[in-house]
């Protein structure tokens, strides 16, 4: 369970702002997890809705050990076990996190039809390299075609992808080749996006699937479609529409708000609306108009993994991560706040009524009472954006004098795309991940983390992640992140170069070589995607095993909340990564279950999951699981012989 909170949260600007709040009688999501305590018996897993004989609630017994006959006492009306109800929770809970992915995914692939079509003038082919390279892969024709000519095959091929009846992915064929074998001889390689999402609601509802390991591994084959499907068709195909990310600097937390400006924050997850509201802002016209108005100009700001988008491609700063977004419009300076789909607090509108902000809502999908509903039509891509800043700008003279900026904004690198991070290690004429993998065998880097996920109301804000990260970056962990995770340890100040100085000796030494924090943003958390692209690059590169459950790599989400978070858990387990959560554990209401996802798993998929709340304790079990592997590679002996005389310094140089 999760941890008893001292304090809400490590960061300045968040708790300053929740100061602010108590002040001006605001209750807020920091409020709300004091008041609305969780279920305990829905935190387990151990409550089944999905009949109206129910709900049944079947919890374990605390403080002894269950007999055999009180174990068969625990059941539903229908007779369903605490394992059928633990597991069919846990895979409905993964087939939303699926569905949420994959719709976006659907959205950007409806998008690059229209670019590609020429029908939506305003979006056009950005990255020609990657457009070429995918057509490529997919066995896409190029010969002396047009860019949209390849672009609309590719995304035709793609969205079909989603509606797929039979056969594999496309892109499994992207994985190990041992991978793809161990997913085949599981029977979880995955068909089409929506047909898992669909079995894995059908197979849960009522008197259909009551085989926990059976649920289990469709839980597996669903979390592979959002993953090498759903997730990775958006990272694709959003890069080539626009751009694939490359190092840029910027500044994170509410204190990049301006005072004599309109703030204007993008908060949600699809880019396409936010790409256009960057351009839009800069529009002469309606900054001219934000001045008729008293403003000194358009201030854009990102909220969650909207903001991670276009930091990713823009610069553009960011106001905060998912716990931040009420306390944005706290601060009283906030014209609108516009949002899309995906982690959008309910409470946003309540918070809002207290200030002047609006809320806008742009997406048929996700409507709010309370918020102003103004649709954003890819078609009319400009257009739409321009009416949205305009209602922002009008609302410029109601800002009260309840203004409070926080001063705290600080520095950071993102932009770490897998093509990126290849480059930078091996060059742009030997782009590679060789380096890294040198690095690896001879030990300056000891492994790879992936530290990604939410933040979470019901423990220490930010808290978790960066004394994760330092721990880990300390035992020369080399830790990729995404999502909100990013967002603390940006605000923390691990996202910049001069954060070796918290890294081990090896990799403060590869970092300073190289040029790179020790801390990599590769984007939202859709883009975990690129952190598969990366491990699998790893193995290709060749020295580090032959699947990915060879690295020297782990993987964990410390203070997640979304079911979006377990359905990337569950992708990675069964990719055959280590993924470790903290907060609370899902379906710790049955020891079957658990075992299965804890023990079990690893024997059958190579990855395992865990569950460890202690952020120092799980990395540590996170460094463990690292050299375990770096032992069974041989390469355990390399770590103890590093010693950094100035030859070996030079040699580094070099790379
Ligand atoms: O997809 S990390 S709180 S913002 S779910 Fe949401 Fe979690 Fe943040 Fe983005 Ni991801």
């Amino acid at each position: 369970m999760a941890e008893e909170k001292e304090t809400k949260s490590i960061d300045q600007a968040t708790i300053e702002m929740i100061e602010k709040a108590d002040q001006d009688g605001v209750r807020m999501v920091f409020s709300r997890a004091e008041t609305t305590k969780a279920c305990p018996i829905g935190v387990e897993g151990s409550c089944c809705s999905n009949c109206a004989m129910g709900p049944c609630r079947v919890p374990l017994p605390k403080g002894k050990e269950e007999t055999p006959e009180e174990k068969k006492k625990r059941a539903g009306v229908c007779g369903a076990t605490a394992e059928t109800i633990t597991a069919r929770n846990f895979l409905r809970k993964i087939a939303a996190g699926a569905a949420a992915h994959g719709d976006h995914g659907r959205r950007v692939a409806e998008a690059f039809l229209l670019a590609a079509n020429g029908e939506s003038p305003e979006f056009q082919i950005k990255d020609e390299q990657k457009l070429l390279q995918l057509a490529l892969d997919l066995g896409i024709d190029i010969g002396d075609r047009s860019n949209n000519e390849i672009a609309t095959d590719i995304g035709e091929t793609l969205i079909k992808e989603f509606g797929k009846q039979k056969g594999e992915l496309l892109f499994l064929k992207r994985a190990p080749l041992k991978r793809q074998e161990i997913w085949r001889e599981q029977g979880v390689a995955p068909r089409g996006i929506d047909r898992e999402v669909v079995e894995a609601m059908h197979r849960t509802h009522m008197g259909v699937d009551q085989d926990y390991q059976n649920l289990l591994h469709q839980g597996a084959r669903t979390a592979l479609a959002d993953g090498w499907g759903g997730s990775m068709i958006t990272t694709e195909l959003q890069d080539i529409l626009f751009g694939t990310p490359s190092p840029v600097f910027s500044q994170i937390n509410l204190g990049v708000l301006k005072p004599d400006e309109v703030n204007v924050i993008i908060h949600g997850h699809e880019p396409q609306l936010a790409e256009m509201v960057a351009v839009v802002a800069q529009d002469p016209e309606l900054v001219a108009y934000a001045k008729s108005k008293g403003a000194k100009g358009i201030n854009l700001a990102g909220m969650c993994c909207t903001a991670n988008e276009i930091l990713m491609r823009h610069g553009i700063p960011v106001a905060g991560d998912f716990l931040q977004q009420e306390l944005a419009i706290v601060t009283g300076a906030v014209e609108a706040m516009v949002v899309d789909v995906q982690c959008i607090m309910q409470g946003l509108a309540d918070v809002a009524s207290c200030f002047h902000t609006k809320i806008i809502t742009t997406d048929p999908r996700a409507k709010m009472e309370g918020a102003t509903h103004m649709e954003f039509n890819d078609r009319n891509a400009t257009e739409s954006a321009k009416v949205i800043l305009r209602a922002a700008i009008d609302n410029f003279p109601n800002r009260s004098q309840n203004v409070r900026i926080p001063d705290n904004r600080t520095g950071l690198i993102a932009g770490f795309s897998h093509e990126t991070i290849n480059y930078l290690l091996g060059g742009m004429f030997r782009a590679s991940y060789r380096p890294l993998n040198d690095n690896i065998i001879n030990g300056r880097i000891r492994g790879v983390a992936g530290v990604v996920g939410c933040s979470n109301a019901r423990v220490t804000h930010d808290d978790i992640h960066v004394t994760m990260v330092k721990e880990l970056i300390k035992s020369d962990v080399l830790v990729l992140q995404t999502g909100c995770a990013a967002m603390a340890c940006g605000k923390a100040g691990l996202l910049v170069p001069e954060a070796a100085k918290y890294a081990g000796e090896g990799l403060a030494s590869v970092c300073e070589a190289v040029g790179i924090p020790p801390v990599l943003h590769l984007g939202a958390c859709i883009d975990n995607s690129r952190i598969l692209i990366a491990a699998t690059a790893m193995v290709k590169d060749g020295g580090l095993g032959d699947d990915i459950s060879d690295l020297p790599a782990a993987g964990a989400a410390p203070e997640w909340m979304s079911e979006k978070a377990l359905t990337i858990g569950q992708y990675f387990v069964s990719s055959g990564v280590f993924t470790i959560f903290g907060v609370n554990w899902p379906t710790l209401g049955s020891k079957e279950v658990t075992d299965f996802l804890f023990k079990d798993m690893e024997k059958l998929y190579g990855g395992k999951w865990a569950f460890e709340p202690d952020p120092i304790q799980a990395a540590k079990l996170m460094i463990e699981h690292i050299d375990m592997k770096r032992k069974a590679l041989g390469i355990n002996k390399a770590r103890e012989r590093v010693l950094y005389d100035m030859e070996m310094r030079r040699e580094l140089e070099s790379v």
